[in-house]
């Protein structure tokens, strides 16, 4: 049996429970250099951390993250807690001596994730490991996107297009979340979905966004107070929660390369559950990707003959597609959760064998300086023309 590698996680919300799936299915699926051990689960309410862990599987809780990070049993801290505790944990922890795995964004500012980018740099130096949690990178999928990008198999990328729409706030009388809460998120759906977007497309081309134009709206501006949105900053007078984030974003953006690109983040897009979308062309062909429709990629060879072109449907369950070994034969379709086992096998090698992990804290700042810029560019007034 390979060192145990004992594993911290924070929090324990949707995300905790994605990474908890994670963390055990990993080891069973992929033969990891490192074993991980769910050790301990951390969260404010000792009670609900309780259930949490018995319903997961980690070993005991803990309501205090400052003592757990310092432990000498404890070599991985994995940050599922919303935006506005990220930069503070990750810092302590790298500081400790701990590998972090910190969901995303990064942060909730700029200058918080050039500080988290910082520590991690300082603590790379002597061999500490971090990562950002972007799982879309770790769908078989888009890592087959970006190989045949990266083989030219559509020529030089000329337009990209990527959006992600939900439409779980559509109903007005949704409740008041932690997520639409400046304070807490540090932005809405720009943050929250677009960050995917953004980190998607800076993945599948392998180039940086370098310039942005947008604008980002609130469509619903109180919502009512339920349960766990009690107590929010944003509480109107007439006791419903104030929203203080977008609700949707639309941009454009400059590839470094020239190429041009265009983002929408909604979670008013009524009918649409989970669907992160990336369109790239090329100028021998295009690419595209559905996270509702996630073991397909669509591939649009420009160089056939053209009585026989269309967007072909590959099925990337194949033996030999990415991360498929460690799954079922061809065609048993893998889901949304194996993202995170791909994260955790991703990780676990890179400690092991002493590299950096990616998406690195760098790649998560290049993510926020986006998101600022898009927020700049909304604020500057985003030079509307009238028809
Ligand atoms: C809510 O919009 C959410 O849970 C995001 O926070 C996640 O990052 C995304 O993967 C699914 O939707």
């Amino acid at each position: 049996m390979s060192a145990p590698l004992r594993v911290a996680m924070i929090g324990h919300g949707f995300m905790g429970a994605a990474h908890s799936v994670g963390w055990r299915q990993a080891p069973a699926a992929f033969p990891l250099p490192a074993q991980p051990v769910m050790s301990t689960l951390v969260g404010r309410n000792a009670d609900a951390a309780g259930e949490a862990a018995a319903r997961w599987g980690w070993e005991e809780t803990s309501t205090d993250w400052r003592d757990v990070i310092t432990r000498d049993d404890i070599d991985i801290v994995d940050i599922v807690t919303p935006g506005d505790s990220h930069a503070e944990i990750a810092i302590a922890a790298l500081a400790a001596g701990k590998h972090v795995l910190c969901e995303k964004p990064l942060a909730n500012t700029v200058a918080e994730a050039e500080q988290m980018a910082e520590a991690a740099a300082r603590a790379a130096a002597s061999g500490i490991r971090s990562m950002v949690g972007f799982t879309y990178r770790r769908v078989p999928a888009t890592t087959l996107m970006r190989d045949m990008i990266a083989q030219e198999r559509i020529g030089a990328v000329r337009q990209v297009r990527a959006s992600y729409r939900q439409d779980w706030l559509a109903d007005a009388d949704a409740p008041m979340t932690w997520r639409l809460d400046k304070d807490r998120a540090g932005s809405g759906a720009l943050g929250d979905i677009g960050a995917h977007a953004i980190d998607l497309c800076q993945f599948v081309t392998g180039q940086s966004l370098r310039s942005v134009s947008g604008i980002i709206e609130t469509l619903v501006l109180e919502r009512p107070l339920m349960g766990e949105s009690v107590g929010l900053s944003g509480t109107a007078a007439n006791g419903r929660g104030r929203v203080t984030v977008d609700d949707v974003a639309l941009f454009t953006a400059r590839l470094e390369s020239g190429a041009l690109a265009s983002f929408e983040a909604t979670r008013f897009a009524t009918g649409r559950k989970n669907a992160l979308e990336i369109e790239v062309s090329g100028e021998r062909g295009a690419l595209h990707w559905n996270l509702e429709d996630m073991n397909a990629l669509g591939f649009f060879d420009a160089t056939r003959d053209a009585g026989e072109q269309g967007f072909t449907r590959i099925l990337v369950t194949e033996p030999q597609h990415p991360y498929l070994s460690g799954w079922w034969p061809a065609g048993h379709m893998l889901g949304y959760e194996h993202g995170f086992s791909h994260q955790v096998k991703d990780l676990v090698e890179a400690i092991s064998a002493g590299a950096q992990p990616e998406p690195s804290f760098d790649d998560g700042l290049r993510v926020q300086r986006v998101l600022d810029a898009v927020e700049r560019s909304a604020a500057g007034g985003s030079s509307w023309t009238e028809v």
